[in-house]
C-alpha cells in the first residue's frame, strides 16, 4: 500500500496551503480523505479546489475507482458548504460556476466511480456531494440533513434534480423544507445510500465493494458511467421554463431573508425570517 500522500503547493506567500484533502493510492483503489474537522470539513472553496485536483491526479495515475471519505471516527462528515464564505446578499450563492457546484460536475464527470463512504453527520453541500458521487456506503448512525430552507437559499435546479433521482420528489420535498436530519435507515429506505453498516464494518464493506469494481474491465466501468451520467442529467428544460427558474431563485437571494439566514449563522443565532 503506498503512503497516504498529501496535495500542497506553495500559497503566493510560499508557504505550503493547508492540507485539507489527503490522497492514497492501493493497487487500483484511490482514497480522498477529507481532513479540516476543526472547521467540521466544511467545503471552503480551498478545500473543494483540492478535492477536484486529488481527483485529477488519482484519475491520471490509473485509479479504477475512488473513495471519498473523513478521518475515521468524525462526528461530522461534512458541514456543508462554508457558510462564511456564502456570496453576500443580490448574488447567486449557488450559480454555475461556483466551487461547490464546479465540483459536483466533477465528481459527476469524473471517469472512473466515486463511493462516498459515510460516517456522522452530512449537511447542505455535503449531501449533494454524496448525491453526486456514484454510490454512498453509511454507517448506521449517519444522518443527512438539506439546509438550503434553515438559511434561506433557494438551492438551484441541478441540485434538486439530483435529490428527485436519487429519493424521488415527494422524499426530496421533505428533506428541502424541513431541513431535517434524515437518519440512515430513512436515507437507506429511500435509496439515498447504497448500504449501511455498523461503524466497525464500514471500512472493510467499502473496499470491499470498491475492490470489486477495481478489477472489471476499466474501461467497460467507465463507459457505463458515462452513459449513466448523460441518461441522468434530467428532462430537457426549455429556454422559457430555464429563465422561470432563475426568476424564481433570484427573488430569494435578493431577499433581506437570505442575508438574515447568513448573518444569523455568524452571529450563532436563531434567524428571524421575515418572508422579505
Ligand atoms: C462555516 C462552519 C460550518 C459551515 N460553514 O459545532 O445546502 S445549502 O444550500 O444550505 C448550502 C449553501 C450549504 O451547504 O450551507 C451550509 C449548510 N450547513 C449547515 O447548515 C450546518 C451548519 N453547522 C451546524 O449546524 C453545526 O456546526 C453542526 C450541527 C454541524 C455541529 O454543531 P457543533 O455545535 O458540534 P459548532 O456549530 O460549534 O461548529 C464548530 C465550528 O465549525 C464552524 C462553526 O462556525 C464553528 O466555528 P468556530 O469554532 O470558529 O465558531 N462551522 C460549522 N459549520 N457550514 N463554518
Amino acid at each position: 500500500m503506498s503512503q497516504p500522500t498529501s496535495p500542497t503547493s506553495p500559497a503566493a506567500s510560499g508557504a505550503a496551503e493547508p492540507t485539507y484533502i489527503l490522497r492514497k493510492i492501493d493497487g487500483r483503489i484511490g482514497t480522498l480523505t477529507i481532513n479540516h474537522e476543526d472547521k467540521l470539513n466544511c467545503l471552503s472553496h480551498l478545500l473543494m479546489d483540492q478535492l477536484m485536483s486529488g481527483l485529477e491526479q488519482l484519475v491520471q495515475e490509473g485509479v479504477n475507482v475512488i473513495v471519498l471519505r473523513a478521518n475515521p471516527g468524525v462526528k461530522v462528515w461534512s458541514a456543508g458548504h462554508d457558510i462564511n464564505e456564502l456570496p453576500e446578499p443580490r448574488r447567486d450563492p449557488l450559480s454555475y460556476g461556483d466551487p461547490l457546484e464546479t465540483l459536483l460536475r466533477r465528481i459527476q464527470d469524473c471517469e472512473v466511480p466515486v463511493i462516498a463512504m459515510v460516517e456522522g453527520t452530512v449537511w447542505g453541500g455535503a449531501c449533494d456531494l454524496c448525491c453526486s458521487c456514484d454510490m454512498v456506503i453509511a454507517t448506521d448512525g449517519s444522518t443527512f440533513a438539506m439546509t438550503p430552507a434553515k438559511i434561506g437559499i433557494p438551492y438551484n435546479a441541478s441540485g434538486l434534480i439530483h435529490f428527485i433521482n436519487h429519493i424521488g420528489v415527494n422524499k426530496a420535498k421533505e428533506m428541502f423544507f424541513t431541513a431535517r436530519p434524515t437518519p440512515v435507515t430513512e436515507a437507506w429506505n429511500n435509496g439515498f445510500v447504497n448500504h449501511h453498516v455498523p461503524a466497525d464494518d464500514l471500512e472493510r464493506f467499502t473496499y470491499d465493494l470498491a475492490g470489486r469494481i477495481a478489477k472489471n474491465a476499466p474501461l467497460a466501468v467507465r463507459a457505463i458511467k458515462a452513459q449513466f451520467r448523460l441518461l441522468t442529467r434530467g428532462a430537457l428544460l426549455d429556454a422559457e421554463t430555464a429563465e422561470r427558474i432563475q426568476a424564481i431563485r433570484r427573488k430569494v437571494y435578493d431577499s433581506a431573508d437570505y442575508a438574515e439566514g447568513i448573518q444569523s449563522f455568524k452571529d450563532k443565532r436563531p434567524p428571524v425570517f421575515r418572508g422579505v
